[in-house]
């Protein structure tokens, strides 16, 4: 893996509608995520936060997209810096803050790979659009905006076209998908291992095969880890829990055969919510995936 790291905080927490999502990145910089991968041998580097404009303009909801103004201007900043990242040849390192976030990030990844892969690691689709989602929230739609679904004031940042494609996206945990989410997953035909897959074949063959899959069509893979896709249990301060969830050693598993497979160019951690969460133990459990997924074992 790329040696030199660059990380970004997203303190977001517009994408839906419980607060304390947007200390996200300070509850797992206190972590020690720093000193974590550092440890490791890379030069990692903290950028701070993207400032996140919180004035709504008077138009919370449009369309049935809350708060779209503040959660498009924040993306179109977080898209910029991590195109520069990428520009300047490190690994862009993301902490949210809500899902939402994953727009920005896939908009800047994007443009510097033909075939991007996505690892969504998470409860849920976030396949949402306006007319399928049944909260309006943007954390439920980042996942369609990038395939090109949805509004064009979220569609079109960083440039008007689909920023992934179908076939290059991998669902890991989910078993919460609305009716619209679970119609498009049929048409699009994209790869999904929901809680019954990964019960059925174990977590060690659905990495395998996740990553044999993305190793022939995919120049970069960006992984994008919902703490929601781990079990409440392990992973208590998120916002929309869902029981039946992977483990904690489910979970390192998938990070350590990423790190063997050496195929990562980008990674977002989301929707820790400090004021959800038991002590700091959703953002320690962040930080000890990030761990794996920069090769602690292979140390
Ligand atoms: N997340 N499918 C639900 C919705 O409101 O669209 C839940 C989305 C959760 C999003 O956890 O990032
Ligand atoms: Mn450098
Ligand atoms: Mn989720
Ligand atoms: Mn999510």
């Amino acid at each position: 893996m790329n040696r030199n790291v660059t990380m970004i905080g997203v303190p977001m927490d517009l994408g839906q509608n419980r607060r304390g999502v947007d200390m996200g990145p300070s509850a797992i910089r206190y972590a020690g995520v720093l000193e974590r991968i550092r440890t490791l041998g890379y030069n990692i580097e903290d950028k701070g936060d993207i400032q996140v404009k919180k004035e709504t303009l008077g138009n919370e909801n449009i369309h049935n997209l809350s708060n779209l103004d503040p959660v498009t201007e924040t993306n179109k900043s977080l898209a910029r810096t991590v195109s520069s990242i990428n520009k300047e040849g490190h690994f862009p390192l993301i902490l949210g803050g809500d899902h939402s976030i994953a727009i920005g990030t896939i908009a800047g990844m994007s443009g510097y790979f033909d075939n991007l892969g996505v690892i969504w690691y998470d409860a849920h689709g976030d396949l949402n659009t306006a007319d399928t989602s049944p909260s309006g929230n943007i954390h439920g739609m980042p996942l369609a905006v990038s395939l090109g679904l949805g509004h064009p004031t979220l569609t079109t940042i960083n440039g008007d076209f689909p920023k992934i494609k179908p076939e290059n996206v991998i669902i890991i945990g989910a078993r919460e998908l609305d009716e619209g989410e679970k119609d498009y997953i049929r048409q699009s035909g994209m790869n999904v291992y929901t809680m019954h897959e990964i019960d059925r074949l174990g977590m060690s063959e659905v990495m395998h095969q996740s990553i044999n899959y993305l190793k022939d069509r995919c120049d970069g893979v960006h992984l994008s880890l919902d703490l929601d896709g781990l079990d409440p249990h392990d992973a208590p301060g998120v916002g929309t829990p869902v029981l039946g969830g992977l483990t904690y050693r489910e979970s390192h598993l998938a990070m350590e055969m990423l790190a063997e497979a050496k195929m990562v160019t980008s990674a977002e951690f989301v929707e820790v919510n400090p004021i959800l969460d038991e002590k700091n133990k959703t953002a320690e459990v962040a930080v000890a995936l990030m761990g794996s997924l920069f090769g602690e074992k292979l140390k």
